[in-house]
């Protein structure tokens, strides 16, 4: 008998139900509030006096509606943050808000987000750090039940929980009861998935870094060995055929802290900066998670939100119009009668375009209409439920005799969103060619995305020596230090790069044919770096960047 997906059986690990609902969220917003916002500290050590918590004008009600205003479907909240500080009465502590003066101690933050939440129809999900400073227990067997029992109050007292997260941090060395809590999290909330812990209770994975992109290869599917030793390049990637089904979270804050701290007011991420990050996690078959933290007042600031719902309005715009309605597509290869290479565009739940058994490859022609304005972006998307399959594609322009690449890419799962040099085309031809089982399509989009037309925006567009056919680049082992030669000499006149850690110190030094001089130097704020030097360096082969900490693992490395 056939199965309901026309008899195609799924290749490599699938996603579970729960996993599926939360891809189709999509954008997760993240709230980092607790003692940690009045102590001007990222990681309090639980000795904090419990009296400086203290938000003057809280409106927990405001950060929900703000947060819905800028596109996001579920909200998380720091309940319990590495300092031990429960922004909820717990039952089992006095290291909590009810020995605060918020509220006269009457206040529980937790109940004040969960009910904005069901006003908004946003989901909730609570951040609890397993990492305890302020527990007696913490470290002990007796701090696996410590856990749960809060655990309880949480998934118990508050109605519908979505997720779970645990953080990692601090925890390595540490035995917990894994088992347990993913018990009490299960039995009380069937529709919450849980990030973070091991194999086989995790659902949801880090993607190995906190600035903000999934790797440009990067598969929900992923080898448990990823979660022994923390493996980050492979949580980065994941692995395409690898048994575990566990998609990523790419966790980000809009500012260079988590934590509230009034020194970086000046650091917010631009509404360009949260579009890239959309880019690179929703349209790279992972979710966003952007972090918004709330002032001393208990509020949210008006530039954090200013620009994410800056960022959701083009975002939306992109997403509104499908200029492949009304394309004449035709495919090489059509697999099960009802389900033709035209209905995938649809984006239907259950539609999807197959090619037949014996082929792993499908050319897809497009040919758009006159009146088509000018488009820059592709979407695509793998009928999931079927596995991930795709592991490379182009897109091509046919209008002009020879082939002209528009885009070259690799991974493509949930769903796949790239840019590429805006144009009225006519006649595209999407290949794709490495596949490992026969291609199921559930999306297929062409968009126009608003570009950044902004004289720093295009400045950045110009020729970047780093990425010439004769440039290479040497990152040492430690990734401290990037080598990049040109192959020729050229002036400059700017150098960007991004980073693992911000916080870190930098140095840029150009060759000289002898020796290295310095160009620049400085700290980097946030994970991207763009110094425009004092004065043009007139030609240089090689420069070379050192850092502090590790530079990013896919060095994105102008030089211009
Ligand atoms: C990390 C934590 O140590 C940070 O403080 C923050 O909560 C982030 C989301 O996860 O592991």
């Amino acid at each position: 008998m056939q199965n309901k997906y026309f008899g195609i059986e799924p290749f490599g690990a699938t996603p579970s139900k729960r996993q599926l609902n939360h891809f189709k969220m999509s954008k997760k917003a993240f709230i980092h509030f607790g003692i940690n916002t009045f102590s001007n500290k990222e990681w309090g050590d639980g000795k904090e006096d419990k009296e400086i918590f203290n938000p003057t004008n809280a409106d927990v009600r405001g950060w929900i509606k703000d947060l819905k205003d800028a596109g996001f479907e579920m909200v998380i909240l720091t309940a319990k943050h590495h300092d031990g500080f429960c922004l909820w009465p717990s039952k089992y502590t006095e290291h909590t808000v009810k020995n605060t003066p918020y509220k006269n101690g009457e206040g529980d933050i937790v109940k004040e987000f969960t009910d904005a939440c069901r006003e908004f129809n946003v989901k909730a999900g609570i951040y609890v750090s397993p990492w305890d400073r302020n527990s007696e227990y913490w470290g002990k067997d007796e701090y696996s039940v410590y856990f749960a029992n809060q655990l309880e109050e949480i998934v118990t007292e508050y109605g519908r929980i979505d997720e779970i997260w645990w953080d990692g941090a601090g925890s390595q060395d540490t035995k917990y009861d894994w088992g347990l809590w993913a018990y009490i999290v299960r039995e009380h909330q069937p529709e919450a998935v849980m990030f973070g812990g091991p194999p086989p209770y995790i659902e949801m994975r880090w993607v190995g870094n906190e600035a903000g992109f999934a790797g440009r290869t990067h598969y929900a599917s992923i080898d448990s060995s990823a979660f022994d030793g923390c493996d980050r390049n492979l949580l980065n990637s994941g692995r395409i055929g690898a048994e575990l089904y566990i998609p990523a979270e790419v966790d980000v804050s809009v500012r260079p802290g988590w934590f509230y701290h009034v020194d970086q007011d000046d650091k917010v991420k631009s509404s360009r900066k949260i579009d890239d990050i959309w880019f690179r996690s929703v349209g790279n078959n992972a979710i966003m998670l952007l972090n918004f933290p709330p002032d001393r007042t208990g509020n949210l600031v008006r530039t954090d939100v200013n620009n994410a719902i800056e960022s959701h309005k083009r975002i939306s715009n992109m997403l509104s119009t499908n200029f492949i309605l009304g394309a004449k597509v035709s495919a090489d290869s059509k697999y099960c009668g009802e389900t033709e290479i035209c209905k995938a565009y649809l984006d239907d739940d259950e539609l999807f375009y197959a090619t037949a058994s014996d082929k792993n490859c499908a050319v897809i022609d497009i040919t758009l209409p006159d009146s088509t304005p000018s488009i820059n972006t592709l979407m695509l998307g793998e009928k999931i439920e079927l596995g991930e399959r795709i592991t490379s594609f182009k897109l091509e322009c046919l209008d002009s005799g020879e082939p002209k690449t528009l885009y070259d890419g690799t991974s493509v799962g949930y769903l796949r969103a790239v840019t590429f040099d805006r144009g009225e085309y006519k006649k595209l031809r999407l290949t794709i060619q490495g596949i490992t089982a026969p291609l199921t399509l559930r999306k297929l989009s062409l968009n126009s995305y608003e570009e950044d037309n902004s004289e720093e925006a295009i400045s950045l567009r110009r020729l970047n020596l780093a990425t010439l056919e004769t440039a290479q680049i040497e990152i040492s082992d430690d990734r401290k230090t990037a080598d990049i030669r040109f192959g020729g000499i050229y002036p400059f006149d700017t150098v960007c790069f991004n980073v693992y850690w911000a916080g870190g110190d930098y140095k840029i030094s150009a060759f000289d044919g002898t020796n290295y001089y310095v160009i620049a130097e400085g700290r980097a704020i946030d994970h991207f770096v763009h110094v425009k030097l004092d004065s043009k360096i007139e030609g240089s082969y090689q420069i070379k960047i050192e850092y502090t900490k590790p530079l990013s693992q896919e060095p994105d490395i102008k030089v211009m």
